[in-house]
């Protein structure tokens, strides 16, 4: 093998190396497997945040995902979305929600996802935001939260307002 081949298969080994890192954004914890948090971001002066992310059960057990922490918000809990007279409900889901054996569960927008309530800044596209979620199971795992640009996220109903809506009414109101 010439020098130059040589060089040439360290570099193209090094990149399918560093690729799939950087594209993966991939934690695990036991039979675990979290795949791409990403949260959206946030009107200057918002108090609430969502999270997204891919929960991949390996195990033969199903366990839970019951909550968490992060250091940009006062509370992370757990969110179901529900249509009640066609208006967007969530609700904290304080025995958290299950991913079965085997099974694969996605938070996505419109549907279950992580809060984060009293957020101490607004979440600005580009941004990472660290969090521990806390599995019944798994136990602890610290990921990382990408934030895409609101604009990015326009193909899907967006939940924005209904998201502070919902800090307002569900949180701090009275029913
Ligand atoms: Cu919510």
């Amino acid at each position: 093998m010439t020098k130059f081949a040589s060089l040439l298969a360290a570099a193209l080994a090094l990149s399918t190396l560093a690729a799939p890192a950087a594209l993966a954004h991939a934690y695990k914890a036991g039979d675990i497997s979290i795949k791409h948090p990403w949260s959206r971001e946030t009107a200057p002066r918002a108090k609430t945040g969502a999270g997204y992310l891919t929960i991949v059960n390996g195990g033969g057990e199903a366990d839970r995902l019951i909550g968490g922490t992060s250091p940009v918000a006062e509370r992370l809990e757990v969110h179901s979305v529900t249509m009640i007279d066609n208006i967007m409900r969530m609700r904290h889901q304080e025995n958290g929600v299950e991913i079965p054996a085997g099974g694969t569960l996605e938070l996505k927008p419109g549907g279950y996802h992580i809060m984060l309530i009293g957020l101490k800044a607004p979440l600005k596209a580009g941004e990472s935001v660290p969090a521990t979620l806390e599995f019944a199971k798994a136990g602890k795992v610290d990921v990382t939260f990408k934030v895409e640009a609101l604009s990015g996220a326009a193909a899907t109903p967006a939940p924005a307002a209904s998201h502070g809506t919902h800090g307002e009414t569900q949180h701090h109101g009275k029913h």
